[in-house]
């Protein structure tokens, strides 16, 4: 397809040739070239240097053969300039050096003026643009709930305790909290549409810890704000979050375009909760790819037959690549994709 691609029409619920596919995290450790540039920058160093974060949103699209392209960058960049001190730890994640713990810590933060405070990343969107003529790249964000994790918690959690007791015992610094997040990451969305991105995925990827029940009161409302004004852009809106197989009915109402799948949840019971108004993206266990072909191709093959016929649904997988993963696998896996025909 030369003008029009078959993962927007495929988002867009519109007929297209083939299967679309790319992968959550397609840039990363499991490529030697990616692995060869860590050695001589950290990830921050990385992140903010658009040549270096062209060369590493291309390479996916270009060894792989996958249908877009995602911007590399981190949800966490856009809170450097608001005033957020962190670092990213090798093989752990973001650390912030303050959490957020009370309303004196959200005094501190400042709102994202994206083009003034993140001028690389909008000239590394212009660059991949160029760079992939007709393959489309896709922009994205954290969600404000995700980061708010990250910033009350100061890492990575498996519990999210204090996440959800400032949520419970201080709506208001949340509320505040995840309105500030929430103006942030529309903002930045918004400016990576205006240097090119034709489409943008919200990354929520830790709300799956919250109830229904604590979803719809703490996060729901925001989600429906946020994509309200994301959908004015005209491209498709992808939101993705891990272990939200309650939640997908709710997430829907959110009002993206594209609502992403982890593996626990079978692609056809997704649907099932979901109805047919919006895209589905996902699902194959990101595992499977550190494996032997064979458990590859059964999982992706069985989520291909789920999914056979539906003319809203972009195959991914159910989280990011890992490092682990075998790079011979992740190019077997688009050419098998891409023989399943889309729907006419
Ligand atoms: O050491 C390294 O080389 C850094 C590893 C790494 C990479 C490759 C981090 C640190 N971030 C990234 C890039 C990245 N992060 C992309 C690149 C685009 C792509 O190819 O997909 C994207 C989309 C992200 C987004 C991101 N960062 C998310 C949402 C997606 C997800 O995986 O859930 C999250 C939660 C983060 C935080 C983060 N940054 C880095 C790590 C290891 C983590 C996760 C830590 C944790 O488990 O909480």
């Amino acid at each position: 397809m030369a003008s029009t691609s078959r993962f927007i029409e495929a988002c867009w619920g519109r007929p297209h040739d083939r299967v679309p596919v790319w992968f959550m995290r397609q840039a990363g450790r499991y490529q030697e070239g990616y692995r060869n540039l860590r050695e001589r920058y950290s990830f921050l160093e990385m992140a903010h240097n658009p040549e270096i974060c062209t060369e590493v949103s291309c390479r996916p699209v270009e060894e792989l053969g996958v249908d877009a392209a995602i911007l590399f960058s981190d949800i966490m960049i856009p809170l450097g300039p608001m005033g957020v001190d962190f670092d990213i730890r090798e093989h752990y994640g973001p650390v912030i050096a303050h959490p957020i713990r009370e309303a004196g810590d959200l005094a501190r933060l400042h709102m994202l003026q994206p083009e003034d405070d993140l001028p690389e990343v909008f000239l590394t969107v212009e660059q991949i643009c160029r760079r992939l003529g007709s393959v489309p790249v896709i922009g994205f964000a954290g969600a404000p709930f995700t980061l708010a994790s990250y910033l009350i918690e100061g890492g990575p959690s498996r519990t999210y305790q204090n996440t959800k007791r400032l949520m419970w015992e201080q709506p208001s610094v949340w509320q505040g909290l995840l309105d500030m997040l929430a103006e942030a990451t529309v903002r930045h969305l918004t400016a990576q549409v205006r240097h090119g991105a034709q489409a943008i995925q919200v990354f929520d990827s830790w709300v799956g810890a919250l109830s229904v029940e604590d979803y719809r009161q703490f996060v729901l409302p925001v989600m429906k704000g946020v994509f309200n004004r994301l959908n004015a852009l005209g491209v498709p809106t992808i939101y993705f979050g891990t272990a939200t197989g309650s939640l997908l009915p709710l997430m829907r109402q959110a009002g993206p375009t594209v609502l992403g799948v982890d593996w626990r949840t079978p692609m056809s019971e997704a649907r099932s909760r979901v109805g047919t108004q919006v895209a589905l993206q996902g699902n194959l266990d990101p595992v499977t790819l550190a494996g032997s072909w064979p458990a590859v191709e059964d999982h992706s093959t069985h989520i291909l037959r789920e999914m056979s016929g539906d003319p809203a649904f972009v195959f991914n997988l159910g989280h990011g690549v890992p490092p682990e993963a075998k790079p011979d696998n992740l190019k077997r896996l688009v050419e098998w994709v891409h023989q399943f025909p889309g729907p006419a």
